[in-house]
């Protein structure tokens, strides 16, 4: 039996941040497959089972049960003593951009990303609403990487991983993607990392 087990699916970026960390600190893990589509999160047997929060991911590990990708990172970070902080001021500095990430970057990206690419919605006020969010967290990050490789400490944090969740996710949002070429080269660096590996390669997915 493997050491983690990861509740995920394959078009998860939030579940891709927990499975990227998993992979590149090399740990043992298996994925354990969430119909989310069928919407096995909405499940009340689920919810009491799994998750109250009904998101995905959810780690287990020696009979704890972790969920929010960013906690499960920080747990991740401790328990493996890579790709953390290395004091209290770099802390704080990956939970800001942490935070970032999960109210705005990978928030409206991946809403964008739901409604537009997986539920064909068509243009809507949402979807514009969403892209024009989505693009100004891209522009703020943008601008951060100019300066640095990556997000904190001038090296790969699990700031990064966070923010990584959605980038490499192959539909079209819509949005100008190569207007943001720091964005661009970061993920360059962290695709040329041992072990990186695309979310729909390292997750499970229901044929389509
Ligand atoms: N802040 C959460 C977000 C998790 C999240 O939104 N997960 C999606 C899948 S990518 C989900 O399970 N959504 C279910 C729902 O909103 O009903 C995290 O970082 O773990």
């Amino acid at each position: 039996m493997s050491e983690f087990k990861l509740h995920c699916f394959a078009e998860s970026g939030n579940a891709y941040k927990a499975a990227l960390m998993l992979e590149l600190t090399e740990q043992d893990w298996d994925p354990v497959f969430v119909d989310f589509f069928k919407g096995q999160t909405r499940e009340k047997e689920w919810r009491e089972q799994v998750n109250e929060q009904g998101e995905v991911p959810v780690l287990e590990h020696a009979g704890q049960t972790l969920t929010q990708s960013a906690l499960i990172l920080e747990y991740l970070a401790e328990h493996t003593g890579q790709f953390g902080a290395r004091d209290a001021a770099e802390k704080r500095e990956i939970w800001r951009w942490m935070l970032f990430d999960n109210h705005k970057f990978t928030a409206y990206y991946a809403a964008l990303r739901f409604i537009y690419c997986l539920k064909e919605s068509g243009e809507t006020d949402v979807t514009r609403f969403l892209r024009e969010r989505a693009t100004a967290a891209y522009r703020i990050v943008d601008a951060h990487l100019a300066n640095t490789p990556f997000m904190v400490g001038g090296r790969l944090t699990i700031a990064d991983l966070s923010l990584a969740g959605y980038v490499f996710m192959p539909e079209d949002t819509g949005i100008a993607l190569e207007e943001f070429v720091h964005i661009e080269a970061w993920k360059g660096r962290i695709k040329a990392l041992k072990g990186w590996q695309h979310p729909y390669d390292l997750m499970p997915r229901v044929a389509l």
